[in-house]
């Protein structure tokens, strides 16, 4: 099977087609525009959030909207999605309260709320959710259930031997999963050229005798068809690896300074590095779907809803912070205990819920 390298899927690109040249309406189409707005508001509040020490750290992933926003309404109702800290967008766009991200983000291990959204913690360590995700697929088969899993991972994961062993693992025991690798051209300050030299990380799917495709990932429709089709296919038992082209167009994370490594005019095509919400927009207004009314009212929609969650989260109390050392082993180890005792007797003297992050 050859995996396209330079050949892409696309909607809304290439010139534009049209909403009826895609497998969705009119009301389709704005619930994804909808929810990218949604999206984009959480980051930029996130990112000021960060800025006056709310939560230590956050990974901004606008400029990925719509690959993720894509995704997530390919997604049925009792698919298992496997995140990662860039993955918010894709969680939001699912049902995930923006208050139990934002709460995550303030240290707590579990879900806040008791949403019935089939998600698993997002994975901060790189490819480490890919071969649960492969796992889990293999879990459908064996209590012959129908739904499949959807990972999330980056361009940079495909570096990790956890990538591969999923990857295979997927292959031969053709367990229903869609490996959904965001290719937003970085890994922190690495760039794609350098993380493999595969001419596309689609192509990688080859080795593992499944397919591979790649997709206009600042094309929502174009990521909606394509993923759709890859779960579809998944289900039947031939899991899939699809490579969505984006960028990432912000800092990796609140503590990095892509200025440092990165030009503002990258080596890239101008669809994928310019806002892919811009780009959607536009391309509805040019088929009527979208005015400026539609517009300010989703907007308006949008403010409110991160305005109450961030409120949600502000009345929560803070985790415990001996929650730090559960699940990390089976049983604490000893350095763990020593760890657990010095943090005691720092907080003898410090009340948590006081204490500013930053
Ligand atoms: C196992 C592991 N190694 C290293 C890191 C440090 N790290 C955090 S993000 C990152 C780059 C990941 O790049 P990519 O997979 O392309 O995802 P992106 O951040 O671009 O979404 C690295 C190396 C980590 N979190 N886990
Ligand atoms: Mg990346």
């Amino acid at each position: 099977m050859d995996a396209p390298t330079d050949e892409f899927y696309t909607v809304i690109g290439d010139g534009g087609g049209s909403l009826s040249d895609s497998r969705y309406d009119t009301a389709a189409a704005r619930d994804l525009y909808r929810d990218m707005v949604r999206a984009r508001r959480f980051d930029e509040r996130a990112v000021a959030l960060q800025r006056r020490g709310w939560m230590s750290g956050y990974p901004p992933f606008a400029g990925q909207e719509a690959a993720q926003v894509g995704a997530a309404h390919a997604m049925a109702e009792e698919d298992r999605l496997f995140p990662t800290y860039r993955s918010n967008a894709l969680q939001i766009a699912r049902g995930v309260p923006m208050s139990d991200i934002l709460l995550f983000r303030r240290g707590r291990a579990e879900f806040h709320s008791d949403h019935d959204v089939p998600v698993f913690p997002q994975a901060i360590p790189i490819a480490s959710q890919i071969p649960h995700a492969a796992g889990a697929g293999m879990a459908a088969n064996y209590l012959d259930e129908e739904w499949a899993s959807l990972v999330c991972f980056g361009d940079g994961a495909t570096s990790e031997g956890d990538f591969h062993e999923g990857v295979n693992f997927a292959g031969v025991f053709d367990a229903p999963t869609v490996f959904f690798c965001e290719n937003n051209g970085w890994a922190i300050s690495l760039p794609s050229d350098r993380q493999t030299k595969s001419a596309s990380i689609a192509a990688k799917a080859d080795a593992y005798g499944i397919e591979g495709v790649r997709v206009d990932g600042n094309d929502p429709l174009a990521v909606r068809e394509t993923v759709a089709d890859a779960l579809a296919s998944a289900r039947e038992g031939n899991p899939v690896l699809v490579e969505a082209l984006t960028y990432r167009r912000g800092a990796h994370t609140t503590a990095d300074d892509p200025s440092r490594y990165r030009d503002d005019d990258p080596d890239l095509p101008d669809w994928r590095i310019k806002d892919p919400i811009e780009r959607f927009e536009a391309f509805l207004r040019s088929e009527g779907v979208l005015d400026d009314d539609a517009v300010e009212r989703i907007r308006g929609e949008a403010n409110d809803e991160i305005a109450a969650a961030i409120e949600t989260a502000e009345d929560a109390s803070l985790p415990d912070p001996d929650d730090l050392f559960d699940h990390v082993y089976a049983g604490p180890t000893g350095t763990q205990e020593k760890q657990r005792s010095e943090l005691e007797a720092f907080l003898e003297n410090h009340d948590p819920q006081e204490l500013e992050f930053g």
